[in-house]
């Protein structure tokens, strides 16, 4: 692992809109530390790979329906479902980038109009991010970035109001970094953001989202 003193590794969490470059960066990121030598795996939530996911992939598309707190629940239950690997990857030094987190799952909710404090209870009790990079960008700008997907909740005016609860959300763990940068800027801030991240929390004890 980074430090080399076989302490756990770091949870690292990078969320924003759609469009927002998260993947792309997640990839960077990824390539960049292991070419350091440095154990860590790339994450995403939805994991649209389990029996969830696919329920979830499916709504996203659009080729199913359910109830807001349904899906809501689903998401939850897809980071549940894979809670106890992350734990033992990390207690085992390995590093996560992950994209997308509980952030996303109560800013998009919450976006429909469902109570936030109801958002945020199943997230209580998973693992809790030792560092979530949120990648600022006008949803506006997002959207001219090759259109969206066709997925749901890829309109602007929704995306408006996500990027107004992640906002609510920020706390210490958070770092905002500009995503209307030049991608090399951006990339190069985020290596620094993790490295220092990696370094500093071997020695930290892993807890708990308490929201
Ligand atoms: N999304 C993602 C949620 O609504 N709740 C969640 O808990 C998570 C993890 O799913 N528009 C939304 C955000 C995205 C969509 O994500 C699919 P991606 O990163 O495009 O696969
Ligand atoms: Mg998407």
């Amino acid at each position: 692992n980074g430090g080399g003193k076989g302490g756990r590794g770091a949870l690292i969490v990078l969320e924003g809109l759609d469009r927002s470059g998260k993947s792309s960066q997640c990839a960077r990121l990824l390539s960049f530390l292991q070419g350091k030598g440095c154990a860590t795996e790339g994450w995403r939530f939805p994991d649209r790979d389990t029996s969830v996911g696919k329920m979830i992939s499916a709504y996203l598309a659009n080729e199913s329906q359910l109830d807001d707190r349904t899906i809501h629940l689903l998401f939850s239950a897809n980071r549940w479902e894979k809670r106890s690997l992350m734990e033992s990857k990390l207690l085992g030094g390995t590093t996560l980038v992950v994209d997308r987190y509980s952030y996303s799952g109560v800013a998009f909710s919450a976006a429909k109009g469902l109570d936030i404090g109801w958002c945020k209870a199943p997230e209580v009790g998973l693992l809790a991010p030792d560092l979530v990079i949120y990648l600022d960008v006008q949803p506006e700008k997002a959207a001219e970035r090759g259109g969206y997907g066709g997925e749901r909740y890829e309109r602007v005016e929704f995306q408006k109001s996500v990027a107004g609860h992640y906002h609510s959300l920020r706390d210490s763990t958070w770092k905002v970094v500009d995503g209307s940068l030049p991608m090399e800027t951006v990339e190069e801030q985020l290596r620094e953001l993790a490295m220092n991240c990696i370094s500093e929390c071997q020695d930290k004890q892993l807890t708990n989202l308490a929201w």
